[in-house]
């Protein structure tokens, strides 16, 4: 597995990580993808919003921190995509 993490994308025995490159590929196979530079940056900045927002919450979760300060950093991070 490439780099030792998931997700990834196995495909004709390759194997393809990192889940914004893989979106991408196949979005642009299959015809959800932009060609115009500033709706790239539409689509990439969506969905970089959600990741950043996962990256502050995965934490809480998987450590199980929704006390006070847990729902504070939550609320803080669900409103940045918002
Ligand atoms: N930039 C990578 C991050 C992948 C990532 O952090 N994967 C985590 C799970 S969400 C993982 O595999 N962690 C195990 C490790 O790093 O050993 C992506 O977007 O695919």
């Amino acid at each position: 597995m490439p780099a030792g993490q998931v997700p990834v994308w196995e495909e004709n025995g390759k194997m393809y990580n990192q889940s914004s490159a893989i979106l991408r590929m196949l979005a642009k196979r299959h015809g959800f993808y932009a060609e115009e530079p500033e709706k790239m940056w539409a689509i990439d900045s969506a969905n970089d919003n959600i990741n950043d927002c996962a990256v502050k919450i995965a934490p809480l979760i998987m450590g199980k921190k929704f006390d006070e300060e847990g729902h504070k950093t939550y609320k803080a991070a669900v409103e940045t995509i918002a």
